[in-house]
């Protein structure tokens, strides 16, 4: 959907009727996001709703080729601990992405099993809530495929997701989950996806705004709710004032 669009019908459900319309449309849809009993709660859910009944199963835009940003923007610094610099000199070659929580069957899969399964690569724009953003070409596997291998319970709403860096962690709704272009990334612009991205295997949610897509992804938990994972709000980020859904 035209982004303009999308804001102007956002912007008249919340001028004409306000909360009491994202109250309706959220108990409808049942579309109440982790973190919207807190203060800024009748908000977030008035975007969250807005967003998931208008957009839908809407695509993230994809690029041509001659607009991946060159040089690659070189945001992140990889963590500089001796348990990542230990993984980093192997050639991650022990690093281990488990799948746990509502599964039929608990998986770890290594960087060689992951890069074996069916790739996608999408030239997508990561932007950062703090005005940057670039555009790269990723490549991985559907966050979807995972699921399908492990088999996830009929109860799943979201998974979480866990980084290296244990402060970094999140959590989509299973619209994101399964979105097509959800990947776990393993390569960027033809290579191996650099430690300064996240590397050896990222989230990547390009619905969303940057800090969605986690670096240094050790554990993916499929849950029917996010309230055991740090004070319950379903990511790092919303305990630290930003929203837990931030479609774009
Ligand atoms: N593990 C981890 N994931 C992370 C971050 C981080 O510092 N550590 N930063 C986030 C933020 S705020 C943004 S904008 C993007 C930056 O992605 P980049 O390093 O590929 O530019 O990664 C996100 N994921
Ligand atoms: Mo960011």
């Amino acid at each position: 959907m035209d982004l303009s669009r999308r804001k102007l019908i956002t912007a008249g459900i919340a001028g004409a009727s306000g909360l009491a319309a994202a109250a309706r449309i959220a108990d409808r849809y049942g579309l109440i996001p982790p973190d919207g009993a807190g203060i800024w709660g009748p908000g977030e859910t008035l975007t969250y709703a807005a967003q998931r009944v208008l957009t839908g199963d809407s695509m993230a835009r994809e690029f041509p080729r001659e607009l991946i940003s060159k040089p690659p923007h070189a945001n992140g610094r990889p963590p500089k601990d001796d348990v990542f610099v230990k993984h980093q000199t192997a050639g991650f070659a022990d690093w281990r992405l488990a799948v746990d929580g509502l599964v039929a069957r608990p998986m770890e899969f290594s960087v060689a099993e992951i890069k074996s399964f069916p790739s996608r690569s999408q030239i997508t724009h990561l932007a950062c809530e703090e005005g940057w953003s670039f555009i790269a070409e990723w490549t991985g596997v559907p966050l979807s495929h995972i699921l399908e291998r492990v088999g996830i319970a009929a109860t799943a709403r979201y998974v979480v997701y866990r980084s290296i860096q244990e402060r970094w962690w999140d959590s989509v709704d299973m619209a994101d989950a399964l979105h097509p272009q959800t990947i776990i990334t393993w390569g960027m612009n033809g290579g191996d996806l650099p430690v300064g991205h996240g590397g050896p295997l990222r989230v990547r949610v390009p619905r969303q705004l940057g800090y969605k897509s986690v670096k240094f992804v050790t554990r993916l938990t499929v849950v029917d709710s996010v309230k055991a994972f740090g004070k319950g709000m379903g990511s790092f980020a919303a305990e630290r004032g930003y929203a837990w859904y931030n479609g774009i």
